[in-house]
């Protein structure tokens, strides 16, 4: 069963930002889609609960330097 989070980022400011997002958030065990764009400062996300928590690939992005917020 696959979840989807959707969520605001901030702290990008060029491509390389967007990418290595990408990067840490796509080789988590249980993230099948990671997906993110600068120009929107938005990302979506696509994992397996039962092997990754929302919390956890938050937490990834904000380990690498970036803020996160529900999107209104
Ligand atoms: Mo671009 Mo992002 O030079 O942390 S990589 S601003």
């Amino acid at each position: 069963e696959q979840s989807v989070l959707e969520l605001k980022i901030g702290g990008m400011h060029c491509a390389a930002c967007s990418s290595r997002i990408e990067r840490v958030t796509g080789r988590i065990e249980g993230v099948t889609e990671a997906s993110v764009n600068l120009g929107a400062e938005s990302g979506r996300f696509v994992f397996d609960p039962a092997l990754v928590s929302q919390r956890a690939l938050r937490q990834a992005i904000h380990d690498a330097g970036f803020t996160t917020s529900i999107p209104q």
